[in-house]
């Protein structure tokens, strides 16, 4: 490991307090001059390290930069064995984590970017993911016999990892748009994308890859304005101030809670938290069925009543009939809550 490296889980381990350079030199066992380079580099990369007066260098606590030390740091010792990987800028994070898991990385691999360039939404459509602001972090899981049945389930656990990390961390308490967006405050801050890949042969499904993709911050001169009055970011202005809180920490309690839940998917202990978080149940909705209806718009109207055993959204039509949409090719909208946004089925 290099002494930058080092040096990192040094500072992060203290943040906002003053280490001297004697100090970290004797730890890391290297010269004071070895040190101040390592400050140099990690200053040039956005950390907000000061020198402190005469007592050595101090990592701000709002110096908020993505970093595997940082998050590894915030992790339950139970897994910090993973793998987490932080790039300033790629293509997509889920992209790369496909990459990755064809070359053998192992399950509970984290890729994180401080930007994508390419960030993928569900069917074709894009995930504005400006740097600096967000959280755009895949995470692969490699399904087992036991639980490859189950998997389908991975989007909806997603979905109340992140919601128990906002409400643990942030202390607010977001919504849940069936089946892949969280929101906060009547705005779309997360959308979770799932990819799976399956064995041509046997048909199984062999990779899982969970891509999340978060609006931390209000990027600079806001969201695009496509996404003006759709997209919200967990921090606003006036917040920014005074949260405490690190992008780092935020992941880690998400990788925390959605690690667990994984362990557990075949017992769908979350099911009632995402009952309580969702903000479809109960509502008057219509929905577009593409695989049935081609691309005609027929929409079909009814009431959202309850999920099924694999997250299946049952919809009680005008007629009495119960339906329950299953298919990524459902569109869906809420009505009534003044939402003109669509919510969407899952992929897997
Ligand atoms: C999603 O799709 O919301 C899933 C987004 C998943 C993004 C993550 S980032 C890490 C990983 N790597 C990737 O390449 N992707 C994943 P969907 O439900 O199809 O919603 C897409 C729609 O959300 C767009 O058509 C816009 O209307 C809206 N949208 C785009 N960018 C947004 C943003 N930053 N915040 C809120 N809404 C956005």
């Amino acid at each position: 490991m290099s002494v930058k490296t080092e040096l990192l889980k040094i500072l992060e381990s203290h943040r906002d307090e003053a280490l001297s350079g004697q100090e970290m030199a004797d730890l890391l066992g290297v010269s004071r001059t070895a040190i101040w380079k390592a400050v140099k580099l990690l200053k040039e990369e956005g950390y907000q390290i000061e020198a402190a007066n005469k007592k050595g260098y101090r990592l701000r606590g709002d110096s908020d930069l993505l970093s595997a030390e940082g998050i590894l740091l915030n992790l339950d010792p139970k897994y910090q064995n993973r793998e987490v990987v932080v790039f300033k800028c790629l293509d997509s994070t889920n992209q790369e984590v496909k990459r990755r898991a064809l070359e053998g990385a192992g399950e509970g691999l984290v890729v994180l970017s401080e930007e994508q360039t390419k960030g993928k939404g569900r069917q074709g459509r894009s995930f504005v993911s400006p740097p600096g602001t967000g959280i755009y972090m895949s995470i692969l899981f490699r399904p087992t016999e036991k639980n490859s049945k189950d998997v389908i389930l991975v989007t909806t656990a997603a979905s109340v990892a992140i919601c128990r990390a906002i409400r643990k961390v942030v202390r607010e308490e977001p919504q849940i748009k069936w089946v892949n967006d969280v929101y906060l405050r009547g705005k779309k801050i997360c959308g979770i994308l799932t990819e799976a890949v399956s064995d041509f042969e046997s048909g199984k499904i062999q990779t899982v890859v969970v891509g999340i993709g978060i609006n931390y911050r209000e990027p600079d001169g806001g969201f695009p304005e496509e996404l003006r009055g759709i997209a919200g970011a967990i921090v606003e202005d006036d917040r920014a101030k005074t949260t405490p809180v690190t992008r780092n920490v935020l992941v880690a309690a998400i990788l925390d809670e959605l690690y667990a839940l994984y362990e557990g998917l075949a017992e769908r202990s979350y099911m009632d938290d995402y009952k309580k978080w969702s903000n479809v149940l109960g509502k008057e909705v219509r929905f577009l069925d593409g695989g049935a209806q081609g691309n005609l718009e027929v929409w079909e109207y009814g009431t959202a009543i309850d999920l099924d055993r694999d997250g299946g959204l049952i919809v009680r039509l005008k007629d009495g009939r119960t339906r329950t949409l299953k298919t990524g090719e459902i569109t869906l909208r809420v009505e009534k809550d003044g939402s003109e946004r669509g919510v969407y089925g899952r992929d897997v």
